[in-house]
């Protein structure tokens, strides 16, 4: 091919070895509702060959080296029978890479994925963007609508958590006020809007301080209906776009955020790619804070 027909792109940053990990988990399986996150981590990795590396905002190529370290066996699993292999998947990439990305999968795959950050649970920090508490009952075990109910019952504080851009008519006032007695930090998507995400990432970052690793769980629900058709929860009165890229960029320049899971992604329901390529956006946002982080000389 003619220089004139070929672009660097972000797929072409996958190699032997680099400082960010994409691990996919494409569980699906115990779902609210029944879908097709599956073949999200297949279809993200198909978007990255249509970014560019170049970061028009900064004026700087992504150069950090990415290491694809494939699925975990977890497809056609329940929840309960895939947490193991997320768990000891992310543990392992979290040894080798500075920052993984793990790519569901419905929502389940958030409880393994902070298990898996290798530090005990006290210490962890859980950051949502969702339009959901996540806060369904476990009777009927590990589910994608109760990762957050979950991870309290193993032992997650609830001041280790923060839960950013939750919808109204979405969620129930037990879960609200449960999230309330738990000391978890609740930020609405009306907060969002009114105060701007960086005053409330900025606050909800502060409230995690006492914390020596972060994960946060981008539910991709939590963006606009009208914007991301591919994801069974999203609503109307979501997070925009542009506002949900901020906050990717914004928290992936926290040198503590060690693990970052994108969920709720169905390609099956998707409309011209929309979704697809939100999810690759998210990506190369990931990477553009990453970056920042040894702009600022922040070590991880
Ligand atoms: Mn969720």
């Amino acid at each position: 091919m003619s220089a004139m027909t070929t672009w660097k792109s972000i797929a072409d940053l996958i190699g032997e070895s680099g400082d960010v990990a994409i691990l996919g988990a494409p569980m699906d399986a115990g779902s609210v509702t029944p879908g097709r996150c599956d073949l999200a981590p297949e279809t993200v990795r198909k978007a990255l060959k249509r970014f560019s590396t170049y970061d028009l905002e900064t004026g700087r190529e992504i150069a950090t080296a990415i290491v694809d370290r494939g699925d975990a066996a977890v497809k056609g699993l329940m929840p309960a029978d895939g947490f193991d292999a997320i768990r000891d998947a992310v543990t392992a990439a979290t040894k080798d890479h500075a920052l993984t990305l793990l790519i569901g999968g419905n929502n389940a795959v958030t409880r393994p994925g902070a298990h898996g950050l290798g530090v005990p649970l006290d210490k962890v920090g859980l950051i949502t963007l969702d339009a959901h508490f996540d806060l369904r009952e476990t009777d009927q075990g590990p589910r994608n609508g109760n990762p957050v109910r979950c991870l309290l019952e193993d032992g997650l504080p609830g001041a280790n958590i923060c839960q950013i851009g939750l919808a109204p008519f979405a969620n129930t006032g037990k879960m609200h006020r449960d999230a309330l007695a738990a000391g978890i930090g609740v930020f609405t998507i009306t907060d969002c809007k009114v105060r701007g995400i960086r005053a409330v990432l900025d606050e909800a970052i502060e409230r995690l301080e006492h914390c020596e690793a972060l994960m946060v769980d981008f539910d991709i629900d939590v963006i606009d209906r009208g914007q991301l058709p591919g994801a069974p929860g999203a609503r109307p009165g979501g997070m925009s776009a542009d506002m949900f890229f901020a906050a990717v960029r914004h928290l992936a320049s926290e040198p503590r955020v060690r693990v970052a899971d994108l969920t709720e992604f169905d390609p099956s329901l998707d409309v011209s790619d929309t979704t697809a390529l939100t999810a690759g956006r998210w990506v190369c946002e990931m990477l553009a804070g990453f970056e920042r982080r040894r702009a600022a000389g922040l070590s991880h």
